[in-house]
């Protein structure tokens, strides 16, 4: 190899990691900037061991000459790989002081009189945005940065975008799914909570916060694609996404949604391959006797599961509807056995008394739904206060739960409940009341399923 004695310097924002039995290199600053030095990527073995290397044993990443790092190394292949790096621009030259000095006098102060052109006198600055600036990349809406060549029998929880809303007051959520992954990316990378894992503070009465997160595999699959764009593919490509990837692999998948709507293919999927399905249904509406006939309406997800699907039972927690004119509808439900005796619905007033007494909430979902049964958590954001999410919602309902009970809620249902799915849908980018960013409770709520279904999903996997 070409030994020169120039001297090269790691890129002091690359970091190599191991995750799913694979090896990845990514920029430490992804979860700060949306342009970054090198995009998340799977390397092999040998190239993961040279750059950990170099990190363990030159750890402040001084500019070394190639014989200095080859030198740690010993053997062919790692000189390969360190011209390799070299090639990507990932061991960059390091300018001498006596250089920085000579290209700073070009520019200050500039020369009286002089007769250089614009870019003659800043011919250096050009020169290191064309070489190096340039070289950046733009990064790829993916959840928490996570890398996308990931295999699926290796991976516990996966999310899934459906970016599809029903009617017009709700075009605003078909957004959600690429806002929340461009949000999770600014603050964390995967690879690091993957390692250390978060503190949480929720419910813990007398103790230490809790460690969530830690050791998940987490895979992103990107927004659903469909072969058209009728509702019937959406049906259809769900489910065979469902059985041919996702229970195949055993992994527990957090939709991002879109409206209500899209929980009613969901739940048709899932009740295929798991009969007995329990739906458990956060949400401000009941979402059953607002529309007379089976629709892709937002409004309907419930009543269309209780006639089309053959769901088992549904539990609704947290509706404040205090008087609606469509009565019709209900009574056919209240006088049809076969559809009263599916519901188990309660107002925002009892699901508050469950959250302040879990003993209570513990003894009612142990009595109504058996052991190990599989249940589908769907929470519709508009079971919140609406304030409490900016208004960021298709239909808000007011004052509703505030985000603490919607968390002691979801850990409840997790302490007690098989959960093999859930989804987060409403979010509405196009309605926003101006007021503060809530948008990190959406990530944190993200974080706090993902470490519930990943904890179940474990046991799945042993
Ligand atoms: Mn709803």
């Amino acid at each position: 190899m070409n030994m020169s004695n120039k001297k090269l310097r790691l890129l002091p924002n690359i970091k190599v990691t191991r995750y799913a039995n694979q090896h990845y290199l990514y920029d430490i600053n992804a979860s700060r900037k949306m342009v970054v030095s090198i995009p998340t990527q799977s390397i092999s073995a040998d190239i993961y061991e040279v750059i950990a290397k170099i990190t363990r044993e030159n750890p402040n990443r001084e500019a070394w000459s190639m014989d200095q790092y080859a030198g740690l190394f010993g053997h062919p292949r790692a000189d390969e790989i360190l011209q390799f790096l070299k090639e990507k621009g990932y061991l960059r030259n390091e300018k001498t002081q006596s250089q920085i000095k000579q290209e700073e006098s070009l520019i200050y102060p500039p020369e009286p009189g002089s007769k250089k052109n614009i870019v003659e006198t800043y011919s250096w600055l050009i020169q290191t945005f064309d070489q190096e600036e340039k070289k950046r990349f733009f990064k790829q809406p993916v959840f928490f940065n996570l890398p996308t060549e990931l295999k699926d029998e290796e991976v516990e929880v996966g999310i899934v975008g459906l970016p599809f809303s029903s009617i017009e007051l709700s075009s605003g959520t078909s957004f959600a799914p690429n806002h929340l992954r461009t949000r999770s990316q600014l603050a964390y990378t995967w690879f690091d909570i993957f390692e250390e894992g978060f503190n949480s503070e929720i419910d813990i009465a007398d103790e230490l916060p809790k460690k969530i997160c830690q050791n998940i595999i987490l895979k992103d699959y990107g927004n659903l694609e469909t072969n058209s764009n009728t509702i019937s593919s959406l049906f259809n490509d769900l489910y065979s996404f469902y059985r041919n990837t996702l229970l195949k692999n055993k992994v527990r998948p957090i939709f991002i949604g879109g409206d209500h709507a899209v929980t009613f293919p969901i739940v048709d999927s899932l009740i295929k391959e798991h009969p007995n399905l329990h739906l458990i249904h956060l949400d401000a509406h009941n979402d059953l006797f607002y529309c007379e006939h089976i629709l892709y309406d937002h409004a309907a997800l419930v009543s269309n599961l209780l006639l089309y699907s053959n769901l088992e039972h549904v539990h609704s927690f947290g509706l404040r509807t205090f008087y609606d004119s469509r009565t019709k509808h209900l009574d056919r439900i209240a006088n049809d056995k076969r559809l009263k005796g599916r519901l188990d619905l309660h107002s925002i007033n009892s699901l508050k008394k469950f959250t302040l007494d879990p003993s209570s909430f513990n003894k009612h979902l142990q009595a109504t739904i058996p052991k190990g049964t599989p249940c589908y958590l769907s929470i519709d954001l508009d079971v919140l206060t609406a304030e409490a999410i900016a208004n960021q919602l298709s239909t808000p309902a007011g004052a509703g739960i505030e985000w603490w009970e919607l968390f002691s809620t979801i850990n409840i249902l997790f302490d007690n409940l098989n959960i093999i799915g859930c989804d987060i849908v409403e979010f509405n980018l196009a309605h926003n009341t101006g007021g503060e960013d809530k948008n990190q409770n959406i990530i944190a709520l993200i974080l706090q399923l993902i470490d519930g279904l990943g904890k179940q999903a474990k046991s799945d996997k042993s």
